[in-house]
């Protein structure tokens, strides 16, 4: 009988003993031997997994209004001792040679590599008498920014940030020009890292200024109107490294005025809020260059607003706090600035609009009693978001059950001037300015790798033109489909959810099936074009379906109100409902099924593993939050609050600790297994930091220890010099994607099909 076994390694002592036999062996023996046989192990009776055991402290027990709940791998958190450097060794010396064993790798990693390296292009943005675009030849780790004379003429170079590192683990996180475009700030992050430093470069000689400004993280870059620098927020200095391998709670932060060509240690502190430590403060500078705009924020919703005239700043220069006049005063509600008319500000709310509206606010008269509709809420429509172009315009971007829906509006009535015609899909790129009759927006779905579209709005009846269309070669969309259904969930909600195979494939239930999810903070899953899951589909055979959980932004507030806080089982029971329909409708069924889900979506799988581990055949989890009594007490996890809320208070401990993936794994009764399991976390995610993800192997490990029912592996890749997902360079996505096909090709048994 084919048995899981746990290996104990002792302390101080280099040696690891299997629980199960009870045998000492080197470290090295063990998993030698393991990595030779990795691949013939799922299914196989006579064949063992054998995971290292981890020290459990059994001292550490918190006490969470009045219930003690006992952390023994609390150690883990420490990301720098020894002993959680050798936990995170040992469990990547027992995933590699899984995934790297896996007969068919290289298939898999030729096919994705020859099909990634496909022309990937923005849409062009037009800046003074240039226009700027990102290209990715195909295969590069960062996309290169491109600057041109004309449409017409010839690019050249303005920035490839593949020359700042030879492994491409420096990206570009964020450019703002200068109002007269003549100078670039962007940013630029380090090994996934969410820590950025601010650069400026003179577009004309492609020089750089001296300085660059550090501890920079969740910040705005936005110029005064004067071109002479940026407000920017910045956080205190910390003890210890801030290289994104730490796990210190952000707090603090400041916004500061930066001079170009000035040290950064000249900067002006111009707004603070000293008895709100966990503030992300945000701010733009009007259209017109006079007025400041402050959002702060303390979670992933709702925002203050404070604004603040910088033509009356007495002598004009910043060179202190600045007058703060406050126009919102709770935090209940969404505001984005869209565009003004002197003080006649436009803002995208959800304040009374679960779906979002446009809104007029009077900067002379800010009371809410005198705040006027422009674009009233949709019924059904969620107003993704909106902009000013070509002097009196507006370009509206709705969500329709998930796909796109763009529209140009007249500013002043808010009347509908044209729906520009998409497919079934997504709006994923856009650019145009007020000042510009130009815009461009790049459309994609699960079968289109993207279309840029240009329309020039000073022209009658605004037709657009297809100004280019990225192609895949050799993929041809014709033969595969996509469809939307929608399937009711246990409280008979309605779940959108896409699914996307080849043509002609025959319901046999037996389809291997890659499910994803997210399910949280507003964010709405649509459809874009993958080429994991095109090889998935492709060349392995298989079935996507994404379903559109409770949680998101797809429906709007109300959906996002559904899925959060004490309401977050319905997420779980959404995806659950989705494997359910999925097995009803015989695409798949529990062995063929796998579920996928990073950040967010990672907390969801994990939930919904020990929830229904008899629905599941594998699982996936990325960059997951998995303890979620202690996820707000790390790098910016408090602005997670607004979606779980914290153990702190009783109420929501009681809600978390019910389903909390950390403090719910069980053996399942009966013949059930955990599904086979991957997890994904790197060194420097310090968005969700590792620890969540080493804890939660640790006690699966840890619980299935003595089950002779778990045969299928329980495994954990901890990457390094990345982070969690933003500004991965190519290389790094590829093996990630590969190491998940073959992952799936290993425990869902797939072939690989030419
Ligand atoms: C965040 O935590 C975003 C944090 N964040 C800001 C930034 O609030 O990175 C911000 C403001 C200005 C500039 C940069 C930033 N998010 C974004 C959540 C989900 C999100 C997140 O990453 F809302 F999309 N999570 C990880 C939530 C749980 C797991």
């Amino acid at each position: 009988m084919l048995c899981f076994s746990i290996t104990r390694r002792v302390p101080h002592a280099k040696v690891v003993y299997s629980l199960v036999d009870c045998l000492p062996f080197s470290r090295f023996s063990i998993f030698k031997s393991f990595s030779a046989r990795a691949n013939k192990l799922i299914n196989s009776e006579d064949m063992k997994f054998t995971y290292p055991v981890a020290r459990r402290d059994e001292q550490v027990i918190d006490s969470y209004h009045g219930v003690e709940v006992a952390d023994p791998y609390r150690w883990m958190e420490d990301p720098d001792s020894e002993e959680t450097k050798n936990f995170i060794d040992e469990q990547n010396t027992i995933s590699r040679p899984f995934l790297d064993n896996c007969p068919i790798r290289s298939k898999i990693n030729s096919k994705l590599t020859q099909l990634w390296n496909y022309p990937k292009y923005s849409c062009p943005y037009r800046h003074g008498d240039k226009y700027f675009y990102y290209m990715n030849t195909g295969l590069q780790n960062q996309s290169v920014l491109y600057i041109q004379d004309s449409l017409e003429s010839e690019s050249r170079v303005f920035m490839d940030p593949n020359a700042l590192s030879s492994d491409g683990t420096i990206a570009i996180t964020g450019t703002q020009f200068s109002d007269d475009e003549k100078t670039i700030a962007y940013g630029l992050s380090q090994s996934g890292s969410d820590w950025m430093t601010i650069h400026f470069k003179d577009v004309e000689t492609g020089k750089d200024y001296p300085e660059k400004l550090e501890k920079v993280k969740c910040s705005c870059m936005t110029w005064t109107h004067d071109n002479k620098g940026i407000f920017y927020g910045r956080y205190p200095d910390q003890i210890g490294k801030a290289d994104g391998s730490e796990t210190n709670c952000n707090t603090n932060q400041k916004l500061y005025y930066h001079r170009v060509g000035t040290p950064q240690s000249e900067d002006v502190l111009v707004v603070e809020f000293p008895e709100e430590p966990n503030f992300i403060i945000g701010a733009e500078v009007s259209d017109c260059g006079r007025w400041l705009l402050i959002t702060p924020k303390k979670d992933c919703k709702d925002t203050l607003l404070y604004f603040s005239d910088l033509h009356a700043i007495p002598g004009g220069e910043i060179n202190g706090k600045l007058d703060l006049i406050q126009v919102v005063h709770k935090l209940e509600a969404d505001y984005d600035y869209i565009t003004n008319d002197g003080p006649d500000f436009i803002f995208r709310a959800n304040r009374d609009a679960a779906n979002y509206k446009l809104i007029k606010i009077n900067f002379n008269n800010p009371a809410k009693e005198n705040w006027k509709t422009v674009i009233p809420e949709h019924e059904f429509d969620v107003l993704d978001w909106a902009s000013a172009v070509d002097g009196d315009k507006l370009v509206l971007c709705y969500i329709h059950d998930v796909k796109s829906v763009l529209q140009l509006h007249d500013l002043k009535t808010g009347n509908l001037l044209k729906i520009f015609p998409l497919d079934m899909g997504c709006i994923t790129g856009y650019s145009g300015k007020r000042k510009y009759s130009e815009i461009f927006y790049q459309f994609t779905s699960f079968l289109s790798p993207g279309k840029i579209y240009r329309c020039d709005l000073s022209k009658p009846n605004f037709q657009s033109q297809v100004f280019r269309e990225i192609k895949v070669e050799g993929f041809d969309a014709s033969n595969f489909e996509t469809k939307q259904v929608f399937y009711p969930s246990k409280d008979g909600t309605k779940i959108p959810m896409f699914i996307v195979h080849k043509k002609g494939l025959v319901l046999n239930g037996q389809n291997p099936t890659l499910l994803y999810g997210y399910g949280g903070f507003n964010i709405s899953i649509q459809p874009t074009f993958s080429i994991t899951r095109l090889v998935l589909i492709r060349h392995l055979n298989g079935i996507l379906a994404v379903a559109n959980l409770r949680g998101g932004g797809e429906y709007g507030q109300k959906w996002h109100d559904a899925g959060r806080l004490f309401n977050k089982q319905n997420v779980f029971d959404d995806f659950h409902a989705a494997a359910e329909y999925l097995t009803k409708e015989s695409y798949t069924s529990r062995n063929f099924l796998a579920i996928q889900g990073g950040s967010n979506g990672g907390l969801v799988v994990a939930a919904c593993i020990n929830q229904r581990p008899d629905l599941y055949g594998a699982a996936i989890i990325q960059v997951g939050v998995l303890d979620m009594l202690r996820y707000h007490k790390f790098t910016v996890g408090s602005m997670w609050v607004s979606d779980y809320g914290s153990a702190d208070d009783q109420k929501h401990f009681e809600n978390l600790y019910k389903y909390s993936p950390l403090h719910n794994i069980k053996e399942p009764s009966g013949d059930v297994q955990y599904p086979a399991t991957l997890l994904f976390t790197a060194s420097h995610d310090d968005r969700v930091v590792p620890l969540h993800s080493l804890k939660f192997i640790a006690t699966l490990h840890h619980v299935l220890s003595n089950s002779k029912k778990q045969t299928k592996p329980i495994l954990i890749h901890v990457e390094t010099k990345a982070g969690h997902g933003g500004g991965k360079p190519t290389a790094k996505v590829i093996e990630q994607s590969t190491d998940i096909l073959c992952f799936l090709s290993e425990t869902l048994g797939l072939q690989f099909v030419d």
